[in-house]
């Protein structure tokens, strides 16, 4: 086997080593005796580097009109759209999932490109009235300088795309560091902007570990702003320090998230959609399908036909175009999912499918697990509560639409939420009365679309939102201007006339 390619960081436009001299290996989950690439273990100093690079070349972004910068952020998705296939390939031999769902991945970088690219011209802000004569007021998007990125693993292209277009258009640079587990996708990334012409410093990344690589870019005193997806767990730590330097800090955390399915709903198309909602993307998704909250008069048909369908998924490596679900994505996150299936069995949930790894054969080299339903479900159990990030669903039954909203409701947790009906009437309460900050009708949890904002509430967000103007919100920062065209002073509040 040819020896693996070594991979750089990208500091002020140069492909460089990490100061450390120290490298990491990126390991196929579906079969670890493939290493991926060799990637820079990166610290301290390289964040430095990376952050000075970013700082020098704001200067000159901020001046670059947005309708140019957006430019470029248009070529970068046409380029995305030529090299699909072969990021995607990329996506699944470091990540594990199927092809069809990395091409999804790379196919929303591009969304998020055009959509971007398109606010290159409109970044609107607001002219308003002045309360006084002869004076004229408005409301401009400016930037806001370097800004820090930290990506998780399950979309590796799709959330840094999310980050850096919007920062580009809006005038700021960055640094950003992937997951560890898939820093090839955001290099490809960068590689389309790199050959769209994006100028040097722009876009820095910085390969590595959070405590060494990711610590000092959300400590760094000229990162102006951090924007992080991940767990909860780690959200606290990098909330608090940017709160530490009054750092905006946008949080995109975890998820547990329901499915509730009422009697009168279609029940093969609440199955289809639990199905993709629980297993897409092995369940390592934030927006996942966790919970199958379902009416007692539904249950046993939507029970026997969910496990049934789970049981016919394939599971297999992702590159093989036969496979369903592919591994997940490293031994911490297998051994999460092996604890959790035992803790739901301690607490008297049902294993109506799966349950199981499988490493037999060549799958004994990745990290497969068995697509996992529980049933008998109660709300409070841990199985219920706390984010597995695998191929678990536990299904819990209810008497009426207010107990499964309640339910759904019911956790630390606020992203997605799905219901299955028929009646417009219990549509339109859930949507009212769900607490989250994405509401799906008659479809999963998953699958949310770029030009929308994306995000949630309680502990999975902190208000902010990607996507869409939501993320053009979160990348400029407003001023106002004021012109006073009167030739004399003016006095706001003062000058009132009377
Ligand atoms: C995530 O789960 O971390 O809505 C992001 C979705 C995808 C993005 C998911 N478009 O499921």
């Amino acid at each position: 086997m040819a020896p693996a390619k070594v991979y750089k960081n990208y500091i002020g436009g140069e492909w460089v080593e990490s100061r450390t001299g120290k490298t990491f290996e990126n390991l196929n989950p579906a079969d670890n005796r493939d290493v991926v690439g060799i990637f820079q273990a990166s610290g301290k100093e390289d964040v430095d580097d990376a952050v000075a690079a970013a700082k020098t070349a704001f200067e000159k972004w901020r001046l670059v009109p947005a309708p140019k910068r957006a430019e470029i952020i248009f070529r970068a998705g046409e380029i995305l759209t030529e090299r699909k296939e072969d990021y995607a390939r990329d996506m699944t031999r470091e990540m594990g999932k199927v092809l069809k769902e990395t091409r999804g991945d790379v196919q929303e970088a591009i969304d998020t490109a055009y959509f971007m690219a398109g606010e290159g011209r409109r970044l609107f802000g607001a002219t308003v009235p002045s309360e006084l004569p002869n004076k004229f007021a408005m409301a401009l998007r400016v930037p806001i300088g370097v800004v820090g990125m930290i990506a998780p693993w399950n979309f590796p292209m799709a959330i840094p795309s999310w980050k850096i277009f919007p920062a580009l258009v809006c005038g700021d640079t960055c640094v950003i560091k992937p997951a560890e587990d898939t820093p090839l996708s955001t290099i490809n990334l960068v590689r389309a902007l790199i050959d769209a012409g994006l100028p040097k410093g722009v876009v820095n990344i910085v390969t590595g570990f959070g405590p060494e690589a990711g610590s000092p870019i959300v400590n760094h005193p000229d990162v102006r702003a951090i924007s992080f997806t991940g767990s909860s767990e780690v959200g606290r730590i990098i909330g608090e320090a940017a709160a530490r330097t009054f750092k905006p800090c946008s949080l995109e955390m975890g998820g547990k998230n329901a499915i509730i399915v009422l009697d009168d709903a279609n029940i093969d198309l609440a199955v289809d959609g639990a199905v993709w909602g629980a297993f897409g993307t092995t369940g390592q998704r934030c927006t996942a399908a966790s919970r199958m909250v379902v009416q007692k008069g539904a249950y046993d048909e939507f029970v026997s036909k969910f496990a049934q369908q789970a049981k016919s998924l394939k599971v297999g490596a992702g590159l093989d175009e036969a496979s369903d679900m592919g591994p997940q994505i490293n031994a911490q996150q297998i051994e999460t999912t092996t604890k959790y299936v035992e803790i739901g069995k301690s607490e008297g949930a049902k294993v109506l499918a799966g349950g199981n790894r499988l490493n037999k054969g060549d799958q004994a080299h990745g990290w497969f697990f068995e697509p996992t339903i529980f049933g008998d479900g109660h709300a409070k159990m841990r199985i219920a509560q706390e984010e597995i990030f695998g191929p678990v669903a536990t299904v819990i039954p209810v008497k009426s639409v207010d107990e499964a909203v309640e339910i759904a409701n019911g956790t630390m947790y606020g992203l997605s939420s799905a219901i299955y009906t028929r009646d417009i009437n219990k549509a339109f309460r859930a949507i009212r009365d769900i607490d989250a900050g994405i509401t799906y009708i008659n479809a999963p949890t998953i699958g949310a679309e770029v030009h929308l904002p994306f995000g949630g509430v309680k502990a999975t967000g902190n208000g902010h939102r990607e996507g869409g103007l939501g993320a053009i919100d979160f990348y400029c920062q407003w001023k106002s201007v004021y012109v006073d065209y009167s030739d004399k002073l003016q006095r706001a509040q003062i000058d009132t006339g009377e």
